[in-house]
């Protein structure tokens, strides 16, 4: 039923508008922008607009913390590719979508977030509920507004939409005082469309620069693509594997970059970075010329910035203008959506292996070359490598890397993994082979614990016929573990991974390494997590050894609804190679003797 439809024999009105009170038109708004499901949790500044929602076909999740409900938006949108909304009170409602909202704008997340606000006559008065959201959500929101009056509304939802997803994406706030939700307004969505902005006077690609760009591209000796977020958000798959394949460019990914080229491509090299493997790393420390494609040169990436490949040439695709040269000083700078400037390049570069003779510029690819460039990375791989774990035999110990490596295999690659942060968070960016992109959703920039559970739920109710696990550690699943009763209550066919080594074990990695094993509030007490799952009528199970991995995987597969796998596993297990902070990319702290060790505590 639509909202707009139902109220047109209210009053006689011009075409197309109706006479609708300000929650219905935010619902109606809601609804022509194409949402299906919001996330949310009422209270009485919200609560018109709560009242209104019955007359409209948009699916309300009940949350159990607000913040669940803006990682649950957030984990809709990176699966889906839309905008997610979410839905909070006034006050604490409001407060307590700051989390979820900063790990949006950190990650560049397109939500749109309503929160309800004291009615506009007692604004500024420490009225009951009442803080200043807009103001506390200024500095973590490309964008927000405060409605006050019905005929605001509408204009300032579609505006915020075409803001959340237009060049970089990201979060923006709307908070609706109560008296504007109560009154009534005359509504027409057409008529509330937002102006066509223009765009950004740096948003063009310069001709000069494309030039510039493909000429260091053919003149490369050792080049490397850096693979960055950027291109799942421009949808640029199939430009970055041109790009890719016909120049013979080997392919390092940023964290959230991982998916967006196919793991199994024999020109991947995987993750680089703090935790990146060690070759992907000297690769890029050996390399002439980087290009990086919709990534932001984060601190996690480039180590420290004064040793940082030194001798590459910088190729920077970017959509936001304040990203370039921001942290690494760049050759060429590609302003630009990441999809339109690779268009505008690649007939730039030779149309095949070995080029076009006759056409200026082109000239003929040096097979020989790439080859010596491409067995040189190869050859960094023998020792360095993360050892296949497949092969290693099962000697009773659980380690993360079986769980990731098993869960890799018996979901064929193709799950949707929501990892918290931490250890496990980095083993299953190391374990598990990401093939297609938006099927690894993870809390980069923000590294907010907490973060899983509650966007596996988002993701999931946006993509119902994936398969979706959580994968979580026993400290950052506590954070959000109340969602569990979410996941329950929307009968959610949702599996959970929980890698428990009784640690905060990240931070426990760092007081290892460099605070001389002080493990000071780090060893970590937790419920039962599979009576935890039973109290919400979730089944689950332990797992202690490595042979009852994929049993465990199978059992949850096979189940309708939530189902927990609580993995016991290795507790004083590391991440390694491991960058130390203040480091130089290619200083890795390096796994010790044997790929995984053992240790006495795991008797
Ligand atoms: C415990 C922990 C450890 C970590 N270790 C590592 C590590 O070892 N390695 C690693 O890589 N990361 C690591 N991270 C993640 C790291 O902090 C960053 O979040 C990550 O590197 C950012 O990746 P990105 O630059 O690809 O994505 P983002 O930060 O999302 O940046 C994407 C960039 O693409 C641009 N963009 C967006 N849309 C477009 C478009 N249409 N066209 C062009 N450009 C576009 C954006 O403007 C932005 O600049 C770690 C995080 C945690 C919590
Ligand atoms: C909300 C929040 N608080 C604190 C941290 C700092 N922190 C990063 S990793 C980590 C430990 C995570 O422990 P756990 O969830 O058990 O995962 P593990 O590292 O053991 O795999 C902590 C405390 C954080 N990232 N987020
Ligand atoms: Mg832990």
């Amino acid at each position: 039923m639509s909202g707009t439809k139902k109220h047109e024999s209210r009053k006689q009105q011009p075409a197309h508008t109706t006479r609708l009170t300000g929650s219905e038109i935010l619902w109606a708004t809601l609804e022509g922008e194409g949402v299906t499901t919001v996330f949310g949790y009422p209270g009485g500044a919200i609560l018109p607009a709560y009242d209104a929602l019955r007359k409209f076909p948009i699916r309300h999740v009940l949350v159990r913390h607000e913040q669940g409900a803006a990682h649950m938006a957030d984990g809709y949108a990176r699966a889906s590719g839309k905008v997610g909304v979410c839905v909070a009170t006034s006050g604490p409602g409001a407060t307590n979508l700051v989390t979820g909202i900063a790990t949006a704008m950190l990650d560049s997340v397109p939500l749109v977030c309503i929160t309800g606000q004291v009615s506009s006559k007692v604004l500024g008065t420490d009225a009951f509920q009442e803080v200043d959201i807009t103001g506390i959500t200024l500095p973590i929101t490309k964008h927000n507004y405060v409605a006050t009056r019905a005929e605001d509304i509408a204009p300032m939802i579609r505006e915020a939409f075409l803001v959340a997803q237009s060049g970089r994406p990201g979060p923006v706030l709307i908070d609706i005082t109560k008296d504007a939700q109560q009154a009534a307004a005359d509504f027409d969505f057409a008529a509330a469309a937002p102006k066509p902005h223009r765009p950004h006077p740096m948003l063009k690609t310069e001709s000069a620069s494309i030039l510039q760009a493909a000429e260091l591209i053919r003149n490369a000796k050792k080049p490397v693509i850096l693979a960055g977020h950027g291109i799942i958000q421009s949808g640029a798959y199939q430009q970055v594997l041109t790009l890719a394949e016909r120049m013979r460019i080997p392919v390092a990914s940023t964290l959230l970059g991982l998916g967006a080229f196919p793991a199994s491509h024999p020109l991947s090299l995987g993750m680089m970075g703090m935790h990146g493997e060690a070759w992907v790393n000297h690769a890029i420390q050996s390399s002439d010329l980087l290009i990086a494609c919709g990534m932001r040169f984060d601190d996690r990436v480039t180590g420290t910035l004064a040793t940082y490949a030194p001798s590459a040439k910088k190729i920077h695709i970017e959509v936001d203008p304040a990203e370039i040269n921001k942290n690494v000083k760049v050759d060429v700078a590609l302003i630009g959506d990441l999809k339109d400037a690779l268009e505008a390049l690649l007939p730039h570069l030779p149309p095949q292996r070995t080029g076009s003779p006759g056409t200026p510029g082109f000239a003929p690819r040096d097979e020989k070359q790439e080859s010596t460039w491409l067995r040189e990375i190869e050859a960094g791989k023998g020792e360095c490598a993360v050892r296949d774990i497949s092969n290693l035999p099962d000697s009773g110990h659980l380690y993360a890397a079986h769980v990731m490596h098993d869960l890799w295999r018996a979901t064929d690659g193709k799950a949707i993994v929501v990892t918290d942060v931490g250890q496990h968070q980095m083993w299953e960016a190391q374990y598990y082979k990401h093939d297609a992109p938006r099927t690894l959703i993870t809390s980069g920039g923000l590294g907010t614990m907490g973060f899983a559970l509650p966007a596996a739920i988002g993701a999931k109710i946006a993509c119902p016929d994936k398969e979706v696990w959580v994968v979580a550690g026993d400290g950052g699943f506590q954070m959000t573990a109340a969602e569990l009763a979410t996941a329950a209550q929307e009968e959610l066919d949702l599996n959970i991974a929980i890698v428990n080594n009784g640690y905060l074990g990240m931070v426990r990695q760092w007081q290892e390494f460099f605070y001389e094993k002080n493990y000071q509030s780090t060893p970590l007490r937790s419920p039962d997590f599979v009576k935890l799952a039973a109290a919400h009528d979730i089944a689950g199970q332990a797992v202690r050894t490595r042979a009852e991995v994929l049993p465990a995987v199978a059992a949850a597969q096979k189940h309708k609804g939530p189902y927990l796998i609580n993995f016991l596993v290795e507790k004083e297990d590391s991440v390694y190679p491991m960058i130390p902070a203040g480091s130089a990319l290619h200083e890795m702290i390096r796994r010790p003797n044997n790929p995984l060790v053992e240790t006495a505590s795991d008797k």
